[in-house]
């Protein structure tokens, strides 16, 4: 009936076992470390065999491993675009083979949506707005200026745009709230240091840091304490993710709120892969559950987190 598309043409030949192509990111994070052990365990699990690659945060590496899975003739593609723009020409070259492609975590901005069956993972602006929301509710008494420091994620990517565009959206509303300094750590530990080193010396008085990611939440503590001030006291954090390092850190009292961002995107992404390769309608969008952490949250969540 031509209904299933990709698995019989596709790499899987006579076992018609699903092959996979995953373009990863890279391994810059503890978010990403534990995304990727999501998807490789999911797969094992869905029976589906998996071709992964680390981009080590490079898009043209990306592009190629992508181009490599269409000569491969895998039956699905899935791959969580480490910026947003200049995948249009990859996307195409897919379509034109007739491999079926998943977004995973992070969004493109191809005018284009048939170039993709669908979008899995977080809502970045209202991660951002939550952040934000936070920071609203923890000065709502305070009338003096609050000056904030920002480590934005990597440079044009989804979650560094939207983050970003969400936290100035709430703190916008309110002209008490500046932010005094912004700059990309690249969602790296040893960025997020470095930068708010830069910052501790720029920036005569910081009251917050909102760091786009855990990990640069935590470098920044480093640099924080090595300047002889006291991280969640002298200077308030808030982050993103809830990775188990920046769990413990707020349960320590060194971060002061975390927005969580669900790596565990694996069950899912099979899920829907199966589903458009037996030829089913799946939805154009999918937004991963999570919540937020205070102090006492995180106390109580830290012993049965997963990651
Ligand atoms: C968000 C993901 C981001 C994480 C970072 O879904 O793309 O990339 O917030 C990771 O920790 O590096």
């Amino acid at each position: 009936d031509g209904a299933a598309t990709g698995s019989s043409a596709g790499a899987g030949g006579g076992n018609d076992k699903i092959v996979m192509g995953f373009a990863q990111v890279g391994a810059e994070s503890g978010w990403r470390t534990a995304n990727t052990k999501s998807i490789q365990e999911s797969a094992a699990q869905a029976g589906i065999e998996l071709k992964f690659s680390d981009a080590q945060q490079k898009q043209e590496n990306q592009i190629k491993a992508i181009r490599s899975y269409i000569q491969q003739k895998v039956d699905i593609i899935a791959f969580s675009p480490v910026v947003e723009s200049g995948w249009d020409t990859v996307l195409k070259e897919a379509q034109r083979a007739k491999i079926p492609v998943i977004l995973t975590d992070r969004a493109v901005d191809s005018p284009d949506k048939s170039l993709y069956k669908t979008f899995l993972g977080s809502d970045f602006v209202e991660e951002g707005r939550k952040a934000g929301q936070w920071l609203v509710d923890e000065y709502k008494d305070s009338k003096d200026p609050v000056n904030i420091v920002e480590l934005q994620g990597t440079t044009g990517s989804a979650p560094a745009n939207d983050r970003k565009a969400g936290f100035q959206e709430v703190i916008g509303a309110d002209p008490k709230f500046k932010i005094a300094a912004s700059q990309t750590g690249d969602f790296t530990r040893a960025k997020g240091k470095e930068v708010m080193e830069a910052f501790l010396k720029s920036t005569p008085k910081i009251d917050v840091l909102f760091a786009h990611n855990d990990d640069m939440g935590l470098g920044a503590i480093e640099a924080i304490e090595g300047a002889g001030k006291v991280p969640g006291k002298d200077i308030k954090i808030v982050t993103i993710d809830a990775v188990k390092d920046g769990m413990q850190a707020l349960a320590d009292g060194k971060i002061n709120y975390i927005v969580e961002c669900s790596p565990l995107l694996g069950p899912q992404l099979m899920d829907l892969s199966k589903k458009v390769l037996a030829g089913e309608q799946v939805e154009p969008r999918v937004v991963t559950e999570e919540t937020t952490f205070t102090q006492e949250q995180a106390k109580q969540a830290l012993p049965e987190r997963k990651y």
